[in-house]
Order: C-alpha cells, then sequence, then structure tokens
C-alpha cells in the first residue's frame, strides 16, 4: 500500500496518522457543520487548538454570508487562530443515510475545499476524513471519494496531505492510494 502518490495535475497526495489540529499546512480542513459553530470530532478539537478567534469569525460569516447556515458539501475560509496554519477551510460533509447521503456532495467538500485554498493562494492543505466520523459514512468509500475527486482536482494547491486519525482510516486511505 502507497503512502505518497502525485496526480495527473501534479498535486503530491500524502498520508499520515495522527491529530490534523497538530499539522502545519497553508490550510487545515474542518469536517464541520452547517452552523459553522463548533461540534465534537475534528470541529471540536480544531476549535479547542485554535481558539476562539476562529468562532469569532465564524459567527461573522453566519451573521453576514450564511444565515441559513453553509450548505452541505460547501466551503468557506477564516483565520487558523493558534493552529500552525494560515486558515481553516470549514466543510460540511453529508449525513450519511439521509437524504443527503450522496457521493457528490462528499466530493463537492473536498473540490469546493481546494477552490477556496486556490481563492486565497494556498500550496498545501490538510484534510481530515470528512464524513467519516458522526456523519457516519462508510469508511472505504469515503476513502474512495477522498482520493478520487483530489486526483480529478484542478487546482494550483501543491500538497494535499490527508490525517487520518487512526490505523482503519489510515490503511482505507492508503489501499486509494494503490
Ligand atoms: N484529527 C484528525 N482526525 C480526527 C480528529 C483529529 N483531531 N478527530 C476525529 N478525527 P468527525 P464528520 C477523525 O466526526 O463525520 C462534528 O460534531 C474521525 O475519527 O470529526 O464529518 C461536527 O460539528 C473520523 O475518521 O466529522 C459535525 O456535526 C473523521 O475525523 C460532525 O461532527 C471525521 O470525523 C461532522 O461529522
Amino acid at each position: 500500500m502507497m503512502s505518497a502518490m502525485r496526480t495527473p495535475e501534479g498535486v503530491t497526495v500524502t498520508l499520515v496518522r495522527g491529530d490534523i489540529t497538530r499539522q502545519s499546512a497553508d490550510v487545515i480542513v474542518n469536517a464541520a457543520n452547517s452552523s459553522l459553530l463548533g461540534g465534537g470530532g475534528v470541529d471540536g478539537a480544531i476549535h479547542r487548538r485554535g481558539g476562539p478567534e476562529i468562532l469569532a469569525e465564524c459567527r461573522k460569516l453566519r451573521a453576514s454570508h450564511y444565515g441559513k447556515g453553509l450548505r452541505t458539501g460547501q466551503a468557506v475560509a477564516t483565520t487558523a487562530g493558534q493552529l500552525d496554519a494560515r486558515w481553516v477551510v470549514h466543510t460540511v460533509g453529508p449525513v450519511y443515510g439521509s437524504s443527503g447521503s450522496d457521493p457528490s456532495l462528499l466530493a463537492s467538500c473536498y473540490r469546493e475545499s481546494l477552490r477556496v485554498a486556490d481563492e486565497i493562494g494556498a500550496k498545501t492543505v490538510a484534510f481530515p476524513a470528512i464524513s467519516a466520523g458522526a456523519y457516519g459514512w462508510p469508511l472505504d468509500d469515503a476513502a474512495r471519494i477522498a482520493v478520487e475527486t483530489v486526483r480529478a482536482a484542478r487546482t494550483a494547491v501543491e500538497e494535499v496531505r490527508f490525517v487520518l486519525f487512526d490505523d482503519r482510516a489510515y490503511e482505507a486511505f492508503a489501499a486509494q492510494l494503490g
């Protein structure tokens, strides 16, 4: 199994086992919910370690642009607070088994996060396994969608790093790299 590859667009894709809030990257992607006001899992960890600046900016975004919440599959950037990153990009994965559990919405999270990363000029982006925790997406399928979407992405981002919390998630992603 592989732990790195290069996409046809020249993006280096790497895998890391660990806590995404400990990563150093231009962008750390948050597996958020549409409220943008925090939660458990990756979201809780990012707000805990990143500090209150991130939530303050999320609240402003809610007031100015996302009164009804950020839609599933969309992405938006904020400061990264105390994290070792320039931005956090918040994206909302689909809940598995709900009416919104459309694979294209999960693919959209990766695509939109990379689009936002391009807009802000980020070169390195760290992703968690979006929807594969509280939102219940089967890990192998979540990994396949993540890797396929990044592989097909047209982006100026140079490195996409998947940061996987445990061995099972790491192995699911490694199997997708070939
Ligand atoms: N670093 C990297 N991966 C992590 C970390 C971490 N610190 N913590 C958990 N994971 P989840 P979702 C893994 O639940 O499924 C929140 O309450 C975890 O093992 O964080 O998209 C939000 O507010 C799993 O593989 O995100 C939403 O309401 C993956 O990250 C909801 O959960 C994603 O798990 C979003 O659910």
